[in-house]
């Protein structure tokens, strides 16, 4: 499923309880393109969060799926049935198990490729490229990368073409959302940044204008 892209920014919903992620969606939703979800507001408030959200916005299943294909294919299955429009894995389980998850969910999936905080330069970088790649061959809709080190989005745009390029650690993590997208992400994941702002509806509103602006 395509997510407009009206003001480029995807929300990480990680707050733990379902009033919560209501107020902070009412709040968002007009400054915010799709909603991603993850461990902690699923394991607080229950998966039932993905329908009740989906009806509102597009729904990424953030699950960082890693495991066996069968097992994949589990996980994946029980995202979509509940309305997500799209899930996360993980690229270093090998060829298989992306493709189970792409299978199942229809294409529906963005590998991760080099993981935005600083640890994720010790294991995830050295191998960023080749998650990207397998991530093209293996059909994905596209990858997962640092807006904290936007040089390495434009190496791996230039990598994957046209796939889609969705860029979490804006604001909290020190990455700028402007220099994300200049460096060719189609969207940026935002999360404390606006649901901890004292007024998430004007923090999202504000960083819509920045990312709006860019076309
Ligand atoms: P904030 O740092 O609060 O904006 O949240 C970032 C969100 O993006 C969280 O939900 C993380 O789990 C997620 N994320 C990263 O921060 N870094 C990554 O490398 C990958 C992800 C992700 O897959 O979304």
């Amino acid at each position: 499923m395509k997510i407009e892209k009206n003001t480029r920014v995807i929300l990480a919903l990680d707050v733990t309880t379902r009033e919560d992620a209501h107020r902070v969606v009412e709040a968002v939703r007009d400054h915010v393109d799709a909603i991603k979800i993850n461990w902690p507001l699923v394991l607080g408030a229950g998966p039932g969060m993905i329908t009740e959200l989906s009806k509102v916005k597009h729904v990424i299943c953030d699950f960082k799926i890693a495991d066996i294909p069968n097992t994949n294919r589990l996980i994946v299955e029980q995202a979509m049935a509940r309305g997500a429009s799209a899930v996360i894995c993980h690229g270093f389980t090998g060829e298989d198990s992306v493709k189970a998850c792409v299978d199942a969910a229809k294409g529906q999936v963005f590998v991760l490729t080099e993981m935005s905080h600083p640890g994720g330069k010790q294991f995830t970088a050295p191998l960023a490229d080749k998650f990207a790649t397998l991530a093209k061959a293996m059909g994905a809709r596209g990858i997962v990368a640092p807006a904290t080190r936007p040089e390495r989005i434009s190496d791996l745009r230039r990598l994957i073409g046209d796939l889609e390029i969705i860029s979490p650690g804006v604001g909290a993590q020190g990455g700028k959302a402007s220099d994300a997208l200049r460096a060719g992400a189609d969207f940026v994941i935002v999360g404390r940044a606006i649901y901890d702002a004292p007024d998430p509806g004007a923090a999202a509103r504000k960083l819509a204008e920045e990312t709006s602006s860019l076309g």
